[in-house]
């Protein structure tokens, strides 16, 4: 038997429910918060600044070609989003000393307290905070401008969460779909703090998109048209017509102007949803006053989003994202040195 090799300098080894983490030195009393199929997250203090962070282990990112690229695309992701309405990146850094021994990366971001699904269970929101929160959300995803999380096909299947806020085209894979994917998912979520009920909780794909068409009611035949796919076609071809319901109606207790939203969030057709921009201006959120401009969407480089790389190459890309990480500027100290 070897005993392992000592930490890397700068460095030091702790075990956290029963998985071996080497972070930097600066980042103590870890606590783990939380795991998935994906990873695992600890919260530490930054002991350059005293604030509390949240770091991600991610479970074995070069087990397969899979893994490999939705651990690089979170990097990536996470390296690009720098503004006041999204998660940032902190740090990113490895303990590995090269490329050939490069097996793990942890990913420094600054320490959440709360999500919205623990905000959703433990109080009844207001109408005031609900426009607080989706107002906020839109301006995340006017700055993102793509859809954050990519399923595959079994993480999509049967009485699953996952598939719950998926608009109807990325259920069925009816097209390519555009950025108002997303604005789905936040109508879903929004009708959901209104109701504190989840809004279509289908127990399959097809049952999902009955749930739908129960509120949305069947599109027309001009859209059916549109559908790339000659199976999508043939079964929406099949369907009994259904009718919109109104959203008064199924969102008890929601203001008109709530409702108003609704309407344009959830539409079955992609082409015709509301896009992020369009909503900000909506008047239901005439009463939250933000000063400043709306902010503006950084061009991301998606070319490696849709490539099949080979493990060895999903590495070598990745690493290379980690050495060339930047910290964000620290943010001045309140004492001045002389
Ligand atoms: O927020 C993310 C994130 C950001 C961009 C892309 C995830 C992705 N991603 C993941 C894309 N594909 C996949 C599979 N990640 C994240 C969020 C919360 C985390 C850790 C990572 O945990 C906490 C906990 C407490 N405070 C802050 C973060």
């Amino acid at each position: 038997m070897s005993s392992p090799p000592p930490p890397r300098k700068g460095f030091y080894r702790q075990e956290v429910t029963k998985t071996a983490w080497e972070v930097r030195d600066l980042y103590r009393d870890l606590q783990p918060v939380g795991s998935g199929a994906y990873g695992a997250v600890c919260s530490a203090i930054d002991s350059r600044t005293d604030t509390k962070v949240a770091i991600k282990k991610l479970y074995r990112p070069f087990q397969s070609e899979l893994f490999a690229k939705r651990a690089y695309r979170e990097l990536r992701l996470l390296k690009h989003m720098r503004h006041e309405n999204v998660i940032g990146l902190l740090d990113v850094f490895t303990p590995d000393d090269t490329l050939d021994n490069f097996t793990d990366f942890y990913l420094v971001m600054p320490f959440m307290g709360t999500d919205l699904s623990k905000l959703m269970k433990h109080e009844k929101l207001s109408d005031d905070r609900i426009q607080f929160l989706v107002y906020q959300i839109l301006r995340g995803l006017k700055i993102l401008d793509f859809g954050l999380a990519r399923q595959t096909d079994s993480e999509m299947t049967g009485y699953v969460v996952t598939r719950w806020y998926r608009a109807p085209e990325v259920i069925l894979n009816w097209m390519h779909y555009t950025q108002t994917v997303d604005i789905w998912s936040v109508g879903c979520i929004m009708a959901e703090m209104i109701t504190g009920k989840i809004l279509f909780k289908g127990s399959d794909h097809l049952d999902q998109l009955m749930e739908i068409m129960k509120v949305t009611g069947t599109p027309p035949p001009e859209f059916v048209q549109r559908l790339q796919s000659q199976d999508a076609k043939s079964y929406m071809e099949s369907l009994p017509e259904l009718e919109k319901k109104d959203f008064a109606s199924v969102l008890k207790n929601a203001t008109p102007l709530a409702v108003n939203l609704l309407e344009k969030m959830l539409v079955l057709d992609a082409e015709k949803r509301v896009t992020a921009a369009e909503a900000l201006t909506h008047p239901y959120f005439e009463t939250v006053h933000e000063s400043e401009e709306e902010p503006q969407a950084q061009l991301y480089d998606d070319s490696l989003d849709d490539v099949d790389l080979t493990l060895d190459e999903w590495k070598r890309v990745t690493y290379k994202e980690v050495l060339s990480f930047k910290p964000p500027q620290l943010p001045d100290s309140k004492e001045t040195s002389l």
